[in-house]
């Protein structure tokens, strides 16, 4: 039996014994769906850019046509993709065992939701929501923002921007208090798709492993935490999530 073979039964052993599970995702859970990863999102005229130079609201100030296209650019490529096999067994797992399973992600694609999970926690918001740059006034309203890269308020002039969390910018309070809980009280905490280079998202492995459970990584490359997993299985979320949790 292969070593992976081998630590798959185990994850699986532990899955299966686990009165809670907690799981992780970042971009890669998206990739088998045609989803680039957040490094690998940086294509055309964003080629000579690093994320962080353009997830800010900083950049966003500095140039907010630049910026703006760049998240037109990512809703359109989501437009025509499906969930993949991946975050299918993530929902179907709930769907088997109510309350057994949270799922915590990085992703603002909506994949996972879409693929039928419940109370997702969004750590990064969503690519599909606009809301306001400055605080709103009377004469702003999204229904009625006049066009353009980005959209304005025709009154105050004020930005429409992507409802994500730019570098930066704290997390949603309640969405991150909810996953710091899971993962303090989870058996297994299951890392998928995702570099673990980005906190507090990451912290939460972390967190999970103090706390006692078992931390087990799926990634077909070697990642941020691997070191502070008990198992890492080599390869994609769309093949072992599956065999995982099927
Ligand atoms: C904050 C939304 C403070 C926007 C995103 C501690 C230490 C060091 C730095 C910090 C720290 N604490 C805070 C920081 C700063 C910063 C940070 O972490 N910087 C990093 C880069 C060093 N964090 C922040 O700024 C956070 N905010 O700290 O605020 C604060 C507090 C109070 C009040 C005010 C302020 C905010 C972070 C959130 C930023 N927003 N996204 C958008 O989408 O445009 S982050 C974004 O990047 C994603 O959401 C995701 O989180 C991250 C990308 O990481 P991954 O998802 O892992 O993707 P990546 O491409 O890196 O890797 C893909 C992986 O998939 C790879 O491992 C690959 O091998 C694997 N893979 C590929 N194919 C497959 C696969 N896996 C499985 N199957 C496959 N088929």
């Amino acid at each position: 039996m292969s070593h992976l073979a081998n630590d798959l039964d185990m994850a699986r052993r532990w899955l299966a014994d686990a009165a809670h599970v907690a799981v992780l995702t970042g971009a890669g859970v998206s990739a088998e769906s045609g989803v680039p990863t957040f490094r690998d999102a940086l294509t055309g005229l964003w080629a000579h850019f690093r994320p962080e130079e353009l997830a800010t609201e900083d950049a966003f100030r500095r140039d907010p046509a630049r910026v703006w296209d760049w998240y037109q650019h990512r809703r359109r490529m989501l437009r025509d993709v499906l969930p993949n096999a991946g975050h299918r067994a993530l929902a179907a797992f709930q769907q088997r065992h109510p309350g057994r399973l949270t799922l915590v992600t990085q992703n603002v694609d909506g994949l996972h939701q879409r693929a039928g999970s419940e109370g997702v926690l969004c750590l990064h918001g969503d690519l599909f929501a606009d809301r306001w740059l400055d605080a709103a006034r009377a004469c702003c309203r999204l229904d009625a923002a006049a066009a353009g890269s980005p959209p304005h308020c025709g009154g105050c002039g004020n930005l429409v921007r992507p409802g994500v969390v730019w570098f930066g910018e704290a997390l949603p309070v309640a969405a991150l208090e909810a996953a710091e809980r899971a993962a303090h009280a989870c058996d297994v905490m299951l890392v998928a798709g995702t570099s673990g280079q980005v906190y507090p998202a990451a912290g939460l492995a972390h967190l999970a492993r103090r706390a006692g459970a078992q931390v087990v990584i799926v990634n077909p490359g070697p990642t941020e935490l691997d070191d502070t997993a008990h198992l890492v299985l080599a390869g994609t979320s769309a093949r072992l999530l599956p065999e995982l949790l099927g």
